[in-house]
């Protein structure tokens, strides 16, 4: 009768209102020399390219022909490195569909927002004997969502690890693998786990940006910002990881409010980049270490990611340790996961980006050890059997950057 009818509309608005991706296609670009810099860079002024990392970007079906064509006249290598990303999204339905139903979460597989929840409540519940858990809040998003964090303490004053995931909430391999960090650091009885917990304590957000990251659930895969919306523009939300107040606006940041890389209406308007420096901020000097992860390119980034008054990339005053611990990082990565990493500053390794978590916690927060990896693989859509490696490599190098970090200070 008329119940079902009503049912069958919902469903097909529902429907509708998912982005779909048919079609639509990522090019890796060679860019080599400083003028393929340039050409790239100005490519990112064009909101309908969306740019997937330093050299992929992904090009809607209308734009594919004038795009290589565009390529092809500036003399510019490329090969395509996906022909129909909505081929992918299909897969990670169906992995997603196939999970075990018996349980409130699965570590190996995706997980809604509420399927976080429910793992960092389990967490914090199975906490051992060694060690005290909370799940606390870093305080709520634009629409309201909780934004959650894991508390671990031996409760004798040791120094603190920050970690933090899905400020770009379609880097769901970030999110996935600091849960798996998460779940090691709680529930490990291996000696690592059980020195890690003892030596440090820990405080895990696993989800920056929850309306973003729900969003990416039920309307658009590929949605990288907040979703506020902002004046005077039909085009919603801040791109987080350019909105803090750190050289806001300096580099690698669109004034425009439909470009991914939004950096707001001013320094730290968003209110999820005010719970990050808030709580950073609260911390100060007891973080001795301080994580945001991201997804994906496979490098190990540290400050800076700003440039100076000339334009160049800006070094910081502690560059040559910070160096160091970058490198013992992405080498206990690569030994691990056997992928290929690069390490050093944002700015010279990936591109210009100011404003972003990891210059703010080195410079406001002065957490000189402030990195920002770039997780494995080559899409934000990787097959659900990526978040073990991912969490294998990431555990290496997480506990070698704990014990250099703990080395400098003894010394
Ligand atoms: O553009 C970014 O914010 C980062 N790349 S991503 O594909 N994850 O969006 C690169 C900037 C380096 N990361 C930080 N500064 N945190
Ligand atoms: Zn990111």
């Amino acid at each position: 009768g008329d119940m079902r009818v009503l049912l069958l509309l919902c469903a097909l608005v529902a429907v509708l209102a998912k982005k779909r991706y048919d079609n639509y296609q990522v090019y890796q670009l060679e860019i080599l020399t400083d003028s393929q810099i340039q050409f790239t860079r100005g490519l990112h002024h064009d909101d309908e390219l969306d740019f997937w990392s330093d050299t992929d970007v992904m090009v809607p079906p209308h734009r594919v022909e004038g795009f290589l064509a565009v390529l092809r006249n500036n003399g510019i290598t490329y090969t395509l490195l996906n022909d129909n990303v909505q081929a992918d999204l299909d897969r990670e339905e169906m992995q997603i569909e196939q999970r075990d139903r018996t349980r409130p979460y699965d570590l190996d597989n995706w997980n809604t927002y509420t399927q976080i929840l429910d793992a960092v409540d389990d967490f914090v519940a199975a906490c051992p004997d060694d060690v005290t858990c909370e799940r606390v809040s870093m305080g709520q998003s634009y629409e309201g969502n909780d934004v959650p964090a894991i508390t671990i303490s031996s409760g004798s004053g040791n120094p603190v690890i920050y970690l933090d995931s899905l400020i770009h909430c379609r880097e769901w391999l970030a999110g996935a693998t600091v849960l798996r960090l998460a779940d090691r650091l709680i529930n490990g009885n291996d000696d690592e786990a059980v020195r890690m917990r003892t030596t440090y304590d820990w405080y895990i957000a696993p989800v920056i940006n929850p309306d973003g990251y729900l969003y990416t659930w039920s309307n658009e895969r590929m949605w990288r910002k907040n979703r506020e919306p902002n004046d005077n523009s039909n085009c919603v939300g801040t791109d987080l990881n350019r909105n803090f107040a750190v050289e806001w606006m300096n580099a690698g940041t669109s004034s425009s409010p439909c470009s991914d890389t939004y950096g707001g209406p001013s320094a730290a308007s968003a209110i999820e980049t005010r719970n990050v420096q808030d709580k950073l901020m609260e911390l100060g000097d007891s973080i001795h270490g301080a994580i945001s992860y991201h997804s994906y390119a496979r490098m190990w980034l540290h400050a800076y990611g700003y440039v100076d008054r000339l334009g160049r990339c800006a070094t910081s005053d502690f560059h040559d340790e910070i160096y160091r611990v970058a490198e013992l990082a992405a080498l206990a990565v690569e030994e691990e996961g056997g992928q290929n990493w690069q390490y050093g500053p944002v700015c010279t390794v990936i591109y210009p980006a100011s404003g972003s978590t990891v210059d703010f916690a080195h410079d406001q927060v002065g957490a000189i050890y402030s990195f920002t990896p770039e997780l494995r693989g080559f899409s934000f859509a990787p097959d659900a059997d990526q978040i073990e490696p991912s969490y294998r490599e990431q555990w290496a190098g997480l506990v070698a950057m704990a014990d250099a970090i703990a080395d400098a200070r003894a010394h």
